[in-house]
């Protein structure tokens, strides 16, 4: 993965434009770099996103990726959206409400594994399960189909929910019926299912406390993420293992709801910093990067003692809006990687 430790250089602002669907931040400093994918996603989002401007996106449109899963140096597997390219975590697959995501998932390890979502729609034949016997041998290659669709009128007064919201997928075949392997070994990424309307963010980072980990590694080697002051921040928190955990990051605060927006000053969304983050679970939400705080190295960790004295553990490192070092965050990112873990 791209490990990058704090230089001086300022994180790429003209990286940050997007274009839907398919992004590559795999939990690192990287901005939301996107492959399009399909000949339906490539326009560019102007304005770096700040602007909800997506207005006639989502219109079900089906969208076709090939992921590959590989195995990385340190015994990890990671999904990848090109030969070479796995991470881990995997790549943020994005799509919005509405649409279709065909995955074409080429095995090309020696065991067998899948990709198994949260939060969508599919069949049991792309369910990844080895139960629905919908997996990859290895060497294999298999389609995965995954369906979101829009909430809808239901009984009565009631509503179905949609497909919208933070969710992930991993793979549930590798070592056991239910992936333990996998999921231990890095298999696995941030699926984020977008309302029409949705505000886009301007950098994405995908957090996962993952047994003992975050992302598989421990402080001081888990990557810094950087924004600037003032930019839009998303962060997608998932929980996998067989820890409980929670997720906290200082000076910041989101509305526990299906955005982290309040809707307005009356929205009776609770608001928090701190969020229990078992495995399966998912979480995300978006920030303002040292709004009414100011530029920082700020840390985010899990908030169970004895899992954040052991290393789970990183920096959120806002700097100064015109991308330079604040003060006194060089010597606190020195102070973090010199955490020794305990
Ligand atoms: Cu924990």
């Amino acid at each position: 993965m791209t490990e990058r430790n704090a230089s001086d250089d300022p994180p790429g602002r003209g990286l940050s434009r997007r274009s839907m669907l398919v992004g590559t931040a795999a939990g690192v400093v990287t901005p939301v770099a996107v492959s399009s994918l399909g000949a339906a996603a490539a326009t560019a989002d102007p304005g770096n996103g700040r602007a909800p401007g997506n207005a006639g996106r989502g219109d079900g449109r089906l969208r076709r990726i090939t992921m590959y899963a590989e195995k990385l140096p340190d015994g990890m597997i990671g999904y990848g959206l090109e030969p070479g390219g796995a991470t881990v975590p995997g790549p943020v697959l994005e799509i919005w409400e509405g649409d279709t995501l065909e995955i074409e998932l080429v095995n090309t390890t020696d065991k067998r594994l899948s990709i198994h979502p949260h939060g969508v729609d599919y069949s049991v034949d792309s369910d990844g399960a080895p139960l629905n016997g919908s997996f990859n041998e290895p060497g294999e290659t298999r389609t995965y189909v995954w369906r979101t669709r829009a909430p809808s009128k239901g009984p009565g007064k009631l509503w179905m929910p949609g497909s919208a919201g933070y969710w992930h997928y991993h793979d549930h075949a590798m070592g056991t019926p239910h992936g333990t392997e996998g999921l231990r070994k890095g298999l696995y990424g941030a699926l984020v299912v977008r309302r029409k309307g949705d505000v886009l963010p301007d950098r994405q980072f995908t957090v996962v406390f993952n047994d003992m980990t975050i992302n598989n590694r421990v402080a001081p080697d888990v990557p810094v993420l950087e924004a600037n002051l003032g930019e839009r921040v998303e962060f997608i928190a998932i929980g996998h293992g067989n820890n409980f955990h929670t997720f906290h990051l200082h000076a910041h605060r989101w509305a526990d709801n299906r955005t982290g927006y309040l809707e307005g000053p009356n929205d009776p969304s609770r608001v928090i910093d701190n969020r229990d983050l078992n495995p399966g679970d998912s979480i995300g939400f978006q920030v303002l990067a040292g709004d009414g705080v100011g530029p920082g190295a700020w840390m985010y960790h899990c908030h169970v003692q004895f899992h954040s004295d052991g290393g789970m553990a990183g920096v959120f490192l806002v700097r100064n809006a015109d991308g330079s070092m604040p003060e006194g965050a060089r010597e606190a990112l020195d102070r973090y990687h010199g955490h020794a873990g305990g």
